[in-house]
């Protein structure tokens, strides 16, 4: 019979923790195609966030480096100094990346780093029970702003790629979504794109996925995937943000 489908190589055969509808996995999935499809697995070495996706370790077979909050991008540095021909990736959500780690990421960023990040944009902190993210939209209802998000408040949320764009170290960023197969198919190409760049040593290069999680929103699987693109994609809007592959043209 014919294959019509198989799990990329490079994810483990085990099951993911993540919740039923949780977009963490097809992320996962998507990586682990564009490094299987550019060749680069032999050569990859990725960092492990905290948040739901701590055990990313497990799901992938590269080399993996376990970082602790935010510290992702600081260990990945470390990483590109210690191996200067390896692919070397972070997959970091947005309470890691937008939080703790604003620091490392900026510097990170501003020095250029030869290095991808794979920042899982779900609007929240998932797995220590759904508290507010610096990406809380305005009126988003979580554990601690039950009346919703008050800007007035607790600020306004940060918009990632459109910060890290303004850069001189950023190569290239890109938002996606993963609500729809054809979003799915542009996140996977902005994926790979990231990677080859990284390949040709062009620099920094982020990729913002906008994912889900239906366990701390309080909604469906299905649901999840509407309130991405009615609340989530006009806060956050998709497309490149920075890509001086184009700019060079
Ligand atoms: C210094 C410190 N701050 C915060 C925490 C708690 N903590 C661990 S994971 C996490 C949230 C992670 O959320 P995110 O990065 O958005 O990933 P998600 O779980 O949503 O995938 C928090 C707040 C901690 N353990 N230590
Ligand atoms: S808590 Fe949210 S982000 Fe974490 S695995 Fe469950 S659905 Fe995904």
């Amino acid at each position: 019979m014919a294959i019509v489908y198989q799990k990329p190589r490079d994810l483990a055969d085990m099951p993911l923790s993540y919740c039923p509808g949780c977009t963490h996995g097809v992320i996962h999935k998507l990586v682990a195609q564009a490094i299987d499809e550019l060749g680069l697995s032999g050569d990859t070495v990725g960092v492990a966030p905290v948040g739901c996706s701590v055990m990313a370790y497990n799901f992938f077979k590269y080399d993996m480096v376990q970082a602790p909050h935010g510290r992702a991008p600081a260990i990945a540095t470390g990483l590109r100094r210690a191996l200067p021909e390896g692919i070397i990736f972070t997959y970091q959500g947005d309470g890691d990346l937008a939080a703790i780690g604003t620091a490392e990421t900026v510097h990170a960023a501003t020095r250029g780093e030869n290095i991808t990040i794979i920042f899982v944009n779900n609007c929240i902190y998932g797995m220590t029970g759904g508290q507010m993210a610096p990406t809380t939209l305005p009126g988003q209802v979580t554990q601690t702003t039950p009346y919703g998000r008050d800007v007035a408040y607790s600020g306004h949320p940060i918009r990632v790629c459109e910060m890290l764009a303004t850069l001189d170290g950023v190569a290239y960023a890109e938002r996606v979504a993963v609500n729809s197969i054809p979003n799915i198919r542009k996140a996977q190409a902005a994926i790979k794109k990231a990677f080859t760049l990284q390949s040709q040593k062009k620099g920094f290069t982020i990729v913002e996925v906008l994912s889900t999680c239906p366990t701390n929103w309080g909604l469906t699987p299905v649901e999840s995937l509407g309130w991405v693109k009615d609340n989530m994609i006009p806060h956050y809007p998709l497309g490149v943000y920075k890509d001086i592959t184009k700019e060079a043209e």
